[in-house]
C-alpha cells in the first residue's frame, strides 16, 4: 500500500495506542494535515492525522539494544555533479593558457575557491592539495603541471566570486524558486517512518566534494576529500520496509537490516577513513532518550561523586605508580573537566592532547604562585585544537605526585606514562556503570548551573535582568568547560549601533522628564482633573522609556560579557534542560527567552516533564 508520501505503511506495533501522533514537523516545511472529523475515518487512518506532538517520553521503552522495529526512508541527496566551468574562464600555467581534463578541472576549482583563504598559503595544505590533484590529472597534465606556484587560479576564482555575487543579487521570486526546491526535497528525503512515527532526518544531503581543512595544524589539510557515490553507501532499514532505490545506473554497497543500530545511511570518508552516518534530527524519540539517558547517568555520579573522591583522595598516597597516575587524572578530569584524550595515530590528527595524554611540556609546576600555593598552569591544545590555559591550585599532595611523575622526563615525554585512555575508562566502569569523564562534565556543568541560578536569581527583579542572570549563570558553566570563541567579527559594531540606540532613549528619557517636571508645576497651580491626568500619562511615558532603557543596557551587559564565550555548546550538550525548564517556570519566564526553536524541539521532553521543583 502506497501513501502518498512515497511511504508504505509500517506494521502496526500491537502495544502501541491507535491514535498516535507523529512529531509534527515545522509548519513551514510542510501542509498541516487535517483533522478527521469522523471517527470512523480516524479509525481507518490513524497514523497521519493528528497535528499533536508525540509524547515518546510517556510510553515504554524498548528493551535494552533494541532502537527501533520498523525503519524506512529514502536514501542520501547526493551532491549535485561538477558542472565544467565556461570555456572563457582561463586556468594559467606558467604563464600560458592550459585546458584542463574535467576530473583536473573540477579539483582545481577547489583550490581556487579557497585562494584568498590563508589555508592555501600554508605550506601542508598547498602540499597535500597538489599530491592529490596529480592523481586526477592525465598523465599528459602530469607532465607540466609540476610545480604548484605556477599555477593561476585567478580567473577561476574571479568567476566563483562574481557566481556568489550574482547569487546575493537574485530576484525575490529567484530566491522563492530555490526556497521551494529545497523545501521539495525535504519533503521527500527529509523524513523517514521509524515505527509508527514520522521522523525527521538530520542530515540527509551527502557534503559535496572538496578540500580538506580541519582544524588548528591538522596534518591532513589540503588533501581532497572525494565524491561519495551510491557504491559507498550502505543502507540501514527493515525487513518489511521499502529499499530506497539507488540513482538510476548505480547500486548501493550493501543494505542492512540492524535494529540495534539508529543510523540510516552510513559510507567511510576518504581523509581520516572515519565512517559517516545519517541519522535522526534532535527533535526525535531516539536522539531524545539518549540524550534524556545522560542526564540520567549525571545525576546518578551526583549520588556517588563523595565516594569515588573519597577513593582517588587515597589512591593518590598508592604504592603503585599506575594507581597513582590514574587516581591523579581522576581528579583533573572531575576537577577541570578535562576530557579524558583519546589515542591516536601520530601524524593522523592535529597534535590535541585530552587529560591522559598530556606531556611533561603542557604543564608547569609553581610551588608559589601570585601568593597562592601549588599552583599548575597547563597549556596545551585540546579538542579541535581550542587551547586550553589555565592556572590552578591543587592540593599539596597532587603536586608532590606530578613532580615524581615528571621527575627524569623529556619534555615530550608522557605525564601519565603508566595510563591511557583505555585504563582510565575502564577503571571509570568499575566505580560506576556508565562513568565516562564526559560523565563529570554533564554533572559539573548541570550542577554549577542549579547552583549559579539559585545565587543569581533575584525573586523581585523584572524578566530581563532574569535573563541577565540565566546567561550569567550559563557563561559561568561555559567557562568552567573552557568553551572560548574569538570575538565575532561583527562584535565591535554592533556593539556601537547598541550604544547610540541607549544614547537615543536617554536622550528621550530626559525630554520625557522634563515634560513631567513641567506638568506637575502646572498642576500645582491650576490644580484641574486635565491637568492631573496629564501628569498621569507623562509618569507612564517615563516609566515606558526607563524599562525601555534599562532593556537596553541589559542587553549591551549581556553581550559585553559574552563576547569571547560560546554559551551554545554547554547549553546544548551538558546542561540538563530540566534545569532551564524548572527556573522558567518558576520564575515566569518565557521558555522561547532561553530556548530558540530548534532548541524547543530537542529538548520538548524536559519542557514537557520538568515541573518548577525539578532538582537535577
Ligand atoms: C616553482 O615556481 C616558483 C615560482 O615560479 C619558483 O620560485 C620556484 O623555485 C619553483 N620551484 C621549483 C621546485 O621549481
Ligand atoms: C565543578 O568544577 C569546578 C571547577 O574546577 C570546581 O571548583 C567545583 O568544585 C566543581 N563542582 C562540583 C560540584 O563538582
Ligand atoms: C538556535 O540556536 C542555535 C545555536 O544554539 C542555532 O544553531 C540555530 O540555528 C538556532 N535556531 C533557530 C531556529 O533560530
Ligand atoms: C542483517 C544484517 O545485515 N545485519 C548486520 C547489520 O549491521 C551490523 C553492523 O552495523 C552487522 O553486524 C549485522 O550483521
Amino acid at each position: 500500500k502506497e501513501k502518498e508520501n512515497g511511504f508504505s505503511s509500517p506494521p502496526r506495533i500491537k502495544d502501541e495506542p491507535e491514535d498516535d501522533g507523529y512529531f509534527a514537523p515545522p509548519k513551514e516545511d510542510i501542509k498541516p494535515l487535517k483533522r478527521p472529523r469522523e471517527e470512523d475515518d480516524k479509525k481507518k487512518k490513524p497514523k497521519k492525522e493528528e497535528e499533536q506532538k508525540w509524547k515518546w517520553w510517556e510510553e515504554e521503552r524498548y528493551p535494552e539494544g533494541i532502537k527501533w522495529k520498523f525503519l524506512e526512508h529514502k536514501g542520501p541527496v547526493f551532491a549535485p555533479p561538477y558542472e565544467p566551468l565556461p570555456e572563457s574562464v582561463k586556468f594559467y600555467y606558467d604563464g600560458k593558457v592550459m585546458k584542463l581534463s574535467p576530473k583536473a578541472e573540477e579539483v582545481a576549482t577547489f583550490f581556487a575557491k579557497m585562494l584568498d583563504h590563508e589555508y592555501t598559503t600554508k605550506e601542508i595544505f598547498r602540499k597535500n592539495f597538489f599530491k592529490d590533484w596529480r592523481k586526477e590529472m592525465t598523465n599528459e597534465e602530469k607532465n607540466i603541471i609540476t610545480n604548484l606556484s605556477k599555477c593561476d587560479f585567478t580567473q577561476m576564482s574571479q568567476y566563483f566570486k562574481a557566481q556568489s555575487e550574482a547569487r546575493k543579487q537574485m530576484s525575490k521570486e529567484e530566491k522563492l524558486k530555490i526556497k521551494e526546491e529545497n523545501e521539495k526535497l525535504l519533503k521527500e528525503y527529509g523524513f523517514c517512518v521509524m515505527d509508527n512515527h514520522r521522523e525527521r532526518i538530520a542530515n540527509f544531503k551527502i557534503e559535496p566534494p572538496g578540500l580538506f581543512r580541519g582544524r588548528g595544524n591538522h596534518p591532513k589539510m589540503g588533501m581532497l576529500k572525494r565524491r561519495i557515490m551510491p557504491e559507498d553507501i550502505i543502507i540501514n532499514c527493515s525487513k518489511d520496509a521499502k529499499v530506497p532505490s539507488p540513482p538510476t545506473g548505480h547500486k548501493w554497497k550493501e543494505v542492512r537490516h540492524d535494529n540495534k543500530v539508529t543510523w540510516l545511511v552510513s559510507w567511510t570518508e576518504n581523509i581520516q577513513g572515519s565512517i559517516k552516518y545519517i541519522m535522526l534530527n534532535p527533535s526525535s524519540r531516539i536522539k531524545g532518550e539518549k540524550d534524556w539517558q545522560k542526564y540520567e547517568t549525571a545525576r546518578r555520579l551526583k549520588k556517588c561523586v563523595d565516594k569515588i573522591r573519597n577513593q582517588y583522595r587515597e589512591d593518590w598516597k598508592s604504592k603503585e605508580m599506575k594507581v597513582r597516575q590514574r587516581a591523579v587524572a581522576l581528579y583533573f578530569i572531575d576537577k577541570l573537566a578535562l576530557r579524558a584524550g583519546n589515542e591516536k595515530e601520530e601524524g593522523e590528527t592535529a597534535d590535541t592532547v585530552g587529560c591522559c595524554s598530556l606531556r611533561v611540556e603542557h604543564i608547569n609546576l609553581h610551588p608559589e604562585l601570585d601568593g597562592q600555593e601549588y599552583v599548575v598552569e597547563f597549556d596545551f591544545l585540546g579538542k579541535d585544537s581550542i587551547r586550553y590555559y589555565n592556572k590552578v591550585p591543587v592540593e599539596k599532595r597532587v603536586f608532590k605526585n606530578l613532580q615524581l611523575f615528571m621527575e627524569n622526563k623529556q619534555p615530550e615525554d608522557d605525564l601519565f606514562d603508566r595510563l591511557n585512555t583505555g585504563i582510565l575508562n575502564k577503571h571509570l566502569q568499575d566505580l560506576m556503570e556508565g562513568l565516562t569523564a564526559k560523565v563529570f562534565r554533564t554533572y559539573n556543568a548541570s550542577i554549577t548551573l542549579q547552583q549559579q541560578l539559585k545565587e543569581l536569581t533575584a525573586p523581585d527583579e523584572n524578566i530581563p535582568a532574569k535573563i541577565l542572570s540565566y546567561n550569567r549563570a550559563n557563561r559561568a558553566v561555559a567557562i568552567l568547560c573552557n568553551h572560548q570563541r574569538a570575538p565575532p567579527k561583527t562584535f565591535e559594531k554592533s556593539m556601537m549601533n547598541l550604544q547610540s540606540k541607549i544614547d537615543a532613549k536617554k536622550e528621550q528619557l530626559a525630554d520625557a522628564r522634563r515634560d513631567l517636571k513641567s506638568a506637575k508645576a502646572d498642576a500645582k497651580v491650576l490644580k484641574d482633573a486635565k491637568t492631573k491626568k496629564v501628569v498621569e500619562s507623562k509618569k507612564k511615558a517615563v516609566q515606558r522609556l526607563e524599562e525601555q532603557l534599562m532593556k537596553l543596557e541589559v542587553q549591551a551587559t549581556d553581550r559585553e560579557e559574552n563576547k569571547q564565550i560560546a554559551l551554545g555548546t554547554s547549553k546544548l550538550n551538558y546542561l540538563d534542560p530540566r534545569i532551564t525548564v524548572a527556573w522558567c517556570k518558576k520564575w515566569g519566564v518565557p521558555i522561547e527567552k532561553i530556548y530558540n526553536k530548534t532548541q524547543r524541539e530537542k529538548f520538548a521532553w524536559a519542557i514537557d516533564m520538568a515541573d518548577e521543583d525539578y532538582e537535577f
